[in-house]
C-alpha cells in the first residue's frame, strides 16, 4: 500500500449556491480525528464506487469555520459520517437511520451538488462520506453535522463521530441486548471494543471476544469481556467452538471485522431459534457469501448496523452529554495521539495491531 501522502489542499470555503437546492452546506476546521478501520479500507480500495484521489477521515470533531445562508449550527461539532435530513422517510422512520439523502444513495465522493470542494496543484481530490476529515478546513452538508457541548473535549469525543458510537450502538440499538444474555463478538479493534463496553452497560453475564491478535485480549477484559479466543487456536471452527461453550450458541453475536468467513461464522455462532447475529463490518467490495439456509429457517435473526443504529444528528450530542456526565468512558480505546504530519506512522501502528484507536491533531 502507497503511504498516505500529506498535501497542501486548498478548499473551497466559500458556500456554493444551486438554484433549487435545499441543502446549506458548511466549512469546518477539523481540530481532532481518529484513524479508523475504514479508512484503512479506502486505502487498500476495498469500497465500491470510490473515486481517487480521495480525501479520507471521517472520526473527527471540529469548530464551525464559516456557515452558510439558512444555517443555524455553530460550534463546537462533530461531522457526521452518516447524515441525517430529518425530512424523508427514513427519517421520519423510528426504526431506521440510513436517511435516504445521503452518500448511500448517491456519490459519496462529490458534495451533494455534485461538486468537489477540494483541489491540489489545480487537481480535483474527491470528498469520503461527504466529511473527509483528514484535512484541516473540509466543507460538508448541514445535515452531516452535529452540534456538540461547548466543553466537550474534541480529541476524545471525536470517537463519537465513528467508533464508539458504531459499536456500543450495535449491542443497545441494534441487537438490545438483554440482562443476563450471552454475547460473542468478532474482532476487537476499536469499534469491536465498543460492543464489549455496549454488552457490559446491557448487562449480558457472558461476553466472549474473538480475535486473531491475542494483545487485543487484555483491554477486552478490563472493558467487560468474560472470556477471550483466538480461532487460531483451535482445530474446529470457531462456530463449533462457541456453539460447544454455550450448549445452544450465543444469545448475540456480533460481526466486527467485515470478512465474508466471520460473517458466517457469527451467524453459525447464535442460538438457532432465538439467536441474533449482528453486522457491524462492512463485506470487501463485490464480495458474495454462502451460508446454509437451515441456519435461518430455524428461526436466527440476522441484522445490519450502520452507525450503531442512532439517528445521527439527534443522537450523537445526547452521547457526547452522557460522556460528559460519566456515563461511559471511550478513552479508554485511545492509545495514541499524534501530531496529523505522523498519519503514516498512525496507520503503520494499525497495521501492526499495536493501536486501538489512533487520535490524529492539527
Ligand atoms: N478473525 C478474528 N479477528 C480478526 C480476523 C479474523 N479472521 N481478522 C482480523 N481480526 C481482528 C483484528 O486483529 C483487529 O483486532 C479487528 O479484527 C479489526 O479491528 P480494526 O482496528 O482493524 O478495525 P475497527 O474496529 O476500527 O473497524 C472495524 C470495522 C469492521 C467497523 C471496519 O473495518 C468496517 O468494516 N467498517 C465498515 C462498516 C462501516 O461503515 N462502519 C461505520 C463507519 S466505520
Ligand atoms: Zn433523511
Ligand atoms: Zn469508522
Amino acid at each position: 500500500m502507497a503511504p498516505v501522502s500529506i498535501v497542501n489542499v486548498t478548499v473551497l470555503q466559500k458556500p456554493v449556491s444551486i438554484p433549487g437546492l435545499m441543502c446549506p452546506f458548511i466549512s469546518i476546521q477539523i481540530v481532532a480525528t481518529g484513524i479508523c478501520g475504514t479508512d484503512d479500507h479506502v486505502l487498500k480500495g476495498s469500497f465500491p464506487n470510490m473515486d481517487y484521489p480521495v480525501i479520507p477521515g471521517h472520526e473527527g470533531a471540529g469548530i464551525v469555520e464559516s456557515i452558510g445562508e439558512g444555517v443555524t449550527c455553530v460550534k463546537p461539532v462533530i461531522p457526521l459520517c452518516l447524515p441525517q435530513c430529518g425530512e424523508c422517510s427514513s427519517c421520519l422512520n423510528p426504526d431506521t437511520n440510513c436517511c435516504l439523502k445521503t452518500h448511500l444513495y448517491e456519490s459519496q465522493n462529490l458534495m451533494p451538488d455534485k461538486t468537489s470542494r477540494f483541489t491540489c496543484k489545480g487537481k480535483q481530490i474527491h470528498h469520503f462520506l461527504w466529511i473527509s476529515t483528514f484535512s484541516e478546513y473540509t466543507v460538508m452538508p448541514d445535515s452531516a453535522i452535529a452540534r456538540i457541548d461547548d466543553d466537550a473535549p474534541l480529541d476524545k469525543v471525536c470517537l463519537f463521530g465513528c467508533g464508539f458510537s458504531t459499536g456500543y450502538g450495535a449491542a443497545i440499538n441494534t441487537a438490545k441486548v438483554k440482562p443476563g444474555s450471552t454475547c460473542a463478538i468478532f474482532g476487537l479493534g476499536g469499534v469491536g471494543l465498543s460492543v464489549v463496553i455496549g454488552c457490559k452497560a446491557a448487562g449480558a453475564s457472558r461476553i466472549i471476544g474473538i480475535d486473531i491478535n491475542k494483545d487485543k485480549f487484555t483491554k477486552a477484559r478490563d472493558l467487560g469481556a468474560t472470556e477471550c479466543i483466538n480461532p487460531q487456536d483451535f482445530k474446529k471452527p470457531i462456530q463449533e467452538v462457541l456453539v460447544e461453550m454455550m450448549g445452544h450458541g450465543v444469545d448475540y453475536s456480533f460481526e466486527v471485522i467485515g470478512r465474508v468467513d466471520t460473517m458466517a461464522a457469527a451467524l453459525a455462532s447464535c442460538h438457532l431459534s432465538s439467536g441474533t447475529c449482528v453486522m457491524v463490518g462492512a463485506p470487501p467490495l463485490g464480495s458474495q457469501i454462502s451460508f446454509d439456509p437451515m441456519l435461518l429457517f430455524t428461526g436466527r435473526t440476522w441484522k445490519g448496523s450502520f452507525i450503531g443504529g442512532w439517528k445521527t444528528k439527534d443522537s450523537i450530542p445526547k452521547l457526547v452529554s452522557g460522556y460528559m456526565e460519566k456515563k461511559f468512558n471511550p478513552d479508554v480505546l485511545i492509545t495514541h495521539t499524534l501530531p496529523f504530519d505522523k498519519i503514516n506512522e498512525g496507520f503503520e501502528l494499525l497495521h501492526s495491531g499495536k493501536s486501538i484507536r489512533t487520535i490524529l491533531l492539527y
